[in-house]
């Protein structure tokens, strides 16, 4: 019964079914399939098949605006289960989807499990320029700067904002955290940033260890 639900959550967001797929998260969930399984199993590696399709030539961009808007779907279901807190607060982030790039899933998905473990999350969104995130660590809005980036072409806007936070004087500030399909720890090294994590878990461990 787990595989079978986990295959066929795989199935409505690689398909695009966005009409199934809340209640198909829900069964699992009700299933007793643990909210980490049901991401990781069910739903980031239907994403990854997405891509691999897209690369195959067999889905354009609309099937991929579609399979995410599934995900999106099956993500409003699990929110509360990824972000179960009662606790205060124990630090601020700022986060976003550098200039230029426009996907949000594991940002939104760093951001869910950020609340999560306790954070005050701020999200700037999507096609974040350098100004926003420094005007955002000037109002004092965050402890920690996060950047998602997806495309090879806007992973460089990551240290364009690194260097905004410099210019104007707040790089001192803050730490600064870079994650992503296309990102690595050398390349966070190389541009300045403070650390690197490959998924939303490590993310989070990442911050809790520069701030508590
Ligand atoms: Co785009 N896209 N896309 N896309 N897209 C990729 C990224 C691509 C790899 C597909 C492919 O060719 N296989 C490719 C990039 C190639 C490259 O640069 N190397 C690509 C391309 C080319 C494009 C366009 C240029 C296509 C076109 O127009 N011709 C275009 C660019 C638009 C733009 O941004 N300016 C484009 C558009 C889109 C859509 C809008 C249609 C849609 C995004 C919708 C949305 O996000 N709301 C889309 C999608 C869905 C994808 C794929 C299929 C799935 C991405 C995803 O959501 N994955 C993707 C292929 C793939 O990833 N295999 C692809 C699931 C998500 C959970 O994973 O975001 O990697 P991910 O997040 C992970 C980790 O990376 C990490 O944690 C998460 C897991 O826990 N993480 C962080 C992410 N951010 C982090 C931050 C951190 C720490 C960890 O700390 C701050």
């Amino acid at each position: 019964m787990s595989v079978q639900i986990l295959e066929e959550i795989f199935k409505c967001i690689s398909e695009g079914d966005r009409q199934l797929v809340k209640g198909k998260v829900q069964a699992a969930l009700d299933a007793g399939l643990s909210p980490e399984r049901i991401l990781q199993e069910g739903m980031i590696s239907a994403m990854a098949e997405v891509g691999r399709l897209f690369e195959a030539g067999e889905y354009f961009v609309p099937e991929m605006l579609i399979a995410a808007s599934s995900m999106q779907e099956g993500l409003q279901i699990l929110r509360p289960h990824l972000a179960e807190t009662g606790i205060k607060p124990i630090g601020s982030v700022v986060i976003g989807t550098v200039k230029g790039d426009l996907h949000d899933i594991g940002k939104n998905l760093v951001a869910m499990m950020l609340e999560g473990a306790g954070l005050n999350v701020v999200d700037l969104g999507v096609d974040v320029p350098p100004e926003k995130f420094v005007d955002a660590i000037r109002l004092d809005q965050g402890d920690v700067v996060a950047m998602s980036a997806l495309l090879t072409t806007t992973m460089a806007n990551m240290k364009t904002a690194i260097e905004a936070l410099k210019q104007a004087g707040l790089r001192e500030k803050v730490k600064v955290i870079v994650g992503g399909a296309p990102v690595t720890d050398s390349f966070a090294r190389k541009i300045g940033a403070d650390g690197y994590a490959e998924d939303a878990s490590r993310a989070v461990r990442l911050v809790e260890s520069m701030i508590c």
